[in-house]
């Protein structure tokens, strides 16, 4: 601890990891975010805070209440909870954790692939509740990934960890980004339903938002077609769920694997009612070694701001930014 980082008051917001907190507290000063939110902070706090490590929401007012505000470290690649351009439009550097996830989250994406393809987690329901031993053999799958066509909706950091794996497992790869990606050999969509009436397996690994609000409709699941898997490992908000949910009641699609939803923990009775929607409490990046190394990145992006006026990761909106 630096006599210089030691008098930075931090200020801790939302539940991201042990590790933040221990780290902030052994760096910086650490301002605990009570129930009360930021309101219940007395001024002279809030007027000291110049930095905030988030997993939480971060507005308009939140910036505003915190008149020295520098940085907001948040944690996770996804930061469609921090309003970005507000901050950029205040000087406000905001930070996120790309990269020491990506592998991470292509396993799971595999892995929720395969549990929705190939019905796994259903066949060991089976095995479990004895009806091996009293019905025999779980029934042979309908779909195989033999064959398949996958088009990643979103071929960025962590689509490509993607495309990668689904590659070596001999699938073909295609992709819809909002422009073609510099020396990638995968077929480039320009359009997302166009590439969902060519492929049969359509992975969402796009950040949330506007420009990607149920950008999954009910035409993109309808061209997909009646063999089609849906996987989504990226935001909720990407897809239309209510059309989802009458997509896998119709058989317009074949099954779903869904790792993200709408309005997370609340996950619709009619999803969970679906025998073809394989479902995962948004487990993507969740082991304790990813988990740490986000952790330490939110705040090696606080140390190297108040360090050095540079931060390692910051969000494009803000990348320009320099410490005053
Ligand atoms: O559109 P581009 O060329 O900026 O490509 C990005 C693509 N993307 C979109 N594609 C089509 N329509 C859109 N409106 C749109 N917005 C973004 O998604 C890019 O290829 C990809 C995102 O990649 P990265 O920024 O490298 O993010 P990363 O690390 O792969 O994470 C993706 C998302 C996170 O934002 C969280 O929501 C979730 O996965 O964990």
């Amino acid at each position: 601890m630096t006599a210089k980082t030691s008098d930075i008051a931090i200020l801790l917001a939302g539940k991201s990891h042990p590790h933040v907190s221990v780290r902030v507290g052994r760096e910086f000063r650490a301002i605990e975010i009570g129930k009360g939110g930021i309101a219940a902070l007395d001024e002279a706090t809030r007027r000291a805070i110049r930095g905030a490590a988030v997993m939480a929401r971060v507005d308009a007012a939140f910036v505003d209440a915190l008149p020295a505000l520098e940085i907001v470290s948040s944690f996770g690649v996804g930061y469609d909870h921090v309003d970005a351009a507000y901050c950029a439009s205040r000087n406000v550097m905001v930070t996120n954790t790309p990269d020491v996830l990506s592998e991470e989250v292509a396993d799971t994406a595999v892995g929720l692939l395969i549990n929705t393809v190939r019905e796994l987690p259903r066949a060991e329901k089976w095995l479990r509740d004895g009806r091996w031993k009293k019905d025999g053999a779980y029934p042979l799958t309908a779909a195989t990934l033999r064959g398949r066509h996958a088009g990643i909706f979103g071929l960025g950091r962590i689509g490509l960890a993607i495309a990668r794996r689904l590659e070596a497992m001999g699938l073909a790869v295609s992709y819809h980004n909002r422009r073609p990606v510099e020396g990638v050999a995968y077929h480039y969509h320009a359009s997302l339903k166009d590439m969902a009436a060519a492929v049969d397996t359509l992975i969402s690994v796009v950040p949330g938002g506007a420009a990607t609000d149920r950008a999954v409709n009910a035409g993109v699941l309808e061209a997909l077609g009646s063999d089609g898997v849906f996987i989504n490992i990226g935001r909720g908000s990407a897809v239309d769920e209510q059309a989802l949910i009458e997509a896998l009641s119709a058989g317009t699609i074949r099954a779903a694997g869904l790792d993200v939803f709408a309005d997370e923990p609340n996950v619709p009775e009619a999803l969970l009612a679906l025998p073809n929607a394989c479902l995962l409490p948004h487990v993507g990046s969740s082991t304790q070694h990813t988990r740490r190394a986000m952790a330490n990145l939110v705040v090696d992006n606080l140390v190297s701001w108040f360090d050095r006026g540079t931060v390692l990761t910051p969000v494009p909106e803000t990348a320009g930014l320099k410490q005053e």
